[in-house]
This record gives C-alpha cells, structure tokens and sequence, in this order.
C-alpha cells in the first residue's frame, strides 16, 4: 500500500468527468487499498479517483464517527444514484483538495446507490445521514464537480484565490 498525492484545486483534472472502469483487475484493487490509506491518514471520510490524478470513476469512504469505532472502509466501483429523497438535508462540507475551507451544502438527506465492488458483484443501498452527504460529494468529483460549484460566484472565487495562494507557496515549499 502507499500514500498517493492528493490534487489541490484549481486542477483541471478535478473539473473532468472520470471514466467508467471496465474490469476490477490488480491495478484497481492497487488504487483501492492505497485510496484507503490515502484516506485515513489525510485524514478525511471519503475519497474520490481523481483526487489522486486517476480518471477512474471509482470512490472510498468511510463515515464511522467515533474514534474508537470499527472501521467501515467502503469502496464504490462505477457508483450510480438511482433514487434521492425530496427531503434535504444541509452540511458544512470540506473537500481533501480544497484544504481548511467549508461551507454549507443543501443535497438529498437520502439517496440509493448502486455499484460494483471489488469483488465484481452489483451492490444497491440505501444511505442517509453523512454517509448520503459523503457519497454525493465523492459522485461530484467523479463528474468533475466540487462542493464549491454550488456556492455564489463570489465565495467560490474567494476560495478559489485563496487555493491559488496556498499552491503558490507550497511550490515555494
Ligand atoms: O472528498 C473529499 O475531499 C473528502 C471529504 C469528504 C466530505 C467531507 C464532508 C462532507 C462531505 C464529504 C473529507 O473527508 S474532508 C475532511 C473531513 O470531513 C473529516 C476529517 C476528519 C474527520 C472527520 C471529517
Ligand atoms: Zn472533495
């Protein structure tokens, strides 16, 4: 397993739509285990393929909340959402590639989920709570889409500079 480089927006590759993964081979399972890792140490609930520069439309998470809890490491292969409620629900989200910025974000409080596990096998399920707020983020970046698309032109330009500063500097390092 290893640690893979998180993308900071602005990047082009997080504003792309990923592509379908056709098989679940030695290289997916790689990326899904080092997904993981990647995830846990950030440390963060959920992580998205493009995240780590690779365009597959693939995701992990994991939104126990107690520190002490079992892990429930999640991995989504080709995720699709077939069914949201009316009722929403609001969330001060943060994203892993737009680092110690949140904002409150209105989606679905429920939606089902179907997708392809590492073991090949279509799963559908149900999610609500931050579990259903995680996994629509993570879809999101699988459609080149962040948290921050759904915020005023002027708070996303705020944060957007503020990121341009931050990678300035780190390049700087
Ligand atoms: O996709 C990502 O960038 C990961 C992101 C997921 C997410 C957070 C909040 C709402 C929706 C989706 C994160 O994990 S940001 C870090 C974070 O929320 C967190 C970190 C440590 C403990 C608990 C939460
Ligand atoms: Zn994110």
């Amino acid at each position: 397993m290893a640690l893979r480089k998180i993308l900071i927006h602005p990047d082009p590759r997080l504003k792309k739509a990923a592509d379908p993964v056709s098989a679940v081979n030695d290289d997916i399972r790689r990326l899904a285990d080092d997904m993981l890792e990647t995830m846990y140490d950030a440390p963060g609930i959920g992580l998205a393929a493009p995240q780590v520069a690779m365009m597959h439309r693939m995701l992990v998470m994991d939104c126990t909340k107690e520190d002490d809890a079992t892990p429930a490491p999640m991995v989504l292969i080709n995720p699709q959402i077939t069914w949201s409620s009316e009722e929403r629900s609001v969330y001060d989200e943060g994203c892993l590639s737009i680092p110690e910025q949140y904002a409150e974000v209105e989606r679905p409080a429920e939606v089902e989920v179907e997708w392809m596990g590492l073991d090949g096998q279509t799963t559908r399920e149900r999610f609500d709570g931050l579990w259903a707020t995680c996994v629509q983020h993570e879809i999101d970046h699988l459609d080149g889409k962040l948290f921050i698309d759904y915020l005023k032109p002027l708070k996303r330009q705020m944060i957007t500079r503020k990121m341009q500063k931050l990678k300035r500097e780190m390049a700087r390092g």
